[in-house]
């Protein structure tokens, strides 16, 4: 066997939670990711017959049946993962009926996935429909787009607008916009489907007052993601109370569609 400390895909994970923390996103034991591997990935670092233990999940997903994933452990802190990877992570295997996971790897003192485990897996769903090379799941606690949501309507055309707006590049990375959830009880299935509703029609969903959940294609894509939104709503709370004497134009964000071949979300340009 390999050691699996030296996974390319582990070797990323470890350093882009790291970043997450470093960054201010994931305070204590705020926020939790899932990355989606595939048994060639994992082939040659764990024994893929060696269940450790079986995990309810306390919800269905078949057709995520047999998918392996690497998943921060639940009540972890992001700020410790580089020093025990194994204690902080897991690696479970969808079981057949949809509604367990087979522990592979890790969770070492007892643990478990996230609590947000269901709103992951629901949007794991939702963005392989929608495309079918999601691999990531990213969920984090940014303080400027929580405090964009306590002083911007909720209203999702108006609330990416305006993110589309503070940064030259946000319409370029998120041309499908930012839909935005109201405040709702986490850790439950209810809020997990919700999101994974929003993941339909866009790869970032807000929960105001609480956090953000970005999707990609990889580990980079998402957190990029988040970074750009993040970025956009910090522009956003040092502007919000001073004159707006200037700002990005619908006429400018329709040259920036065409020069980065993107097309902004269907009706939210004038
Ligand atoms: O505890 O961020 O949403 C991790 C969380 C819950
Ligand atoms: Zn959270």
């Amino acid at each position: 066997m390999k050691n699996i400390l030296e996974a390319p895909f582990m070797v990323e994970m470890v350093r882009t939670l790291t970043e997450m923390y470093r960054h201010g996103w994931d305070e204590r034991n705020g926020g939790n990711v899932s990355l989606m591997l595939s048994a060639e990935q994992v082939e040659g670092y764990l024994e893929p017959d060696r269940v450790l233990r079986t995990l309810p999940t306390g919800f269905s997903a078949p057709s995520l049946a047999g998918k392996y994933f690497l998943v921060t452990g639940t009540g972890k802190y992001f700020k410790n993962v580089q020093y025990d990877p194994a204690a902080n992570l897991g690696i479970v295997r969808i079981t057949e009926d949809g509604e367990h996971a087979d522990l592979l790897w890790g969770y070492t003192d007892g643990g478990q996935f996230t609590s947000e485990f269901p709103a992951h897996m629901m949007s794991h769903v939702a963005r392989l429909k929608a495309d079918p090379e999601n691999r990531v799941i990213m969920h984090c606690h940014p303080a400027n787009i929580l405090a964009m949501t306590y002083v911007h309507t909720l209203d999702e055309r108006e609330f990416t607008r305006t993110l589309w707006q503070m940064c030259t590049e946000c319409i370029v990375v998120f041309p499908d916009g930012v839909n935005v959830l109201p405040w709702m009880l986490c850790g439950t299935n209810e809020i997990g489907l919700a999101t994974a509703e929003k993941m339909n029609t866009a790869r970032v969903v807000v929960w105001a007052q609480h956090g953000i959940y970005g999707a990609g294609r990889d580990l980079d894509e998402s957190f990029g993601l988040i970074e750009t939104v993040e970025k956009g709503a910090e522009i956003y709370m040092k502007i919000a109370h001073l004159p707006r004497v200037n700002t990005i134009s619908d006429e400018a964000l329709h040259q920036l569609e065409g020069r980065f071949n993107v097309k902004g979300r269907e009706g939210y340009l004038n």
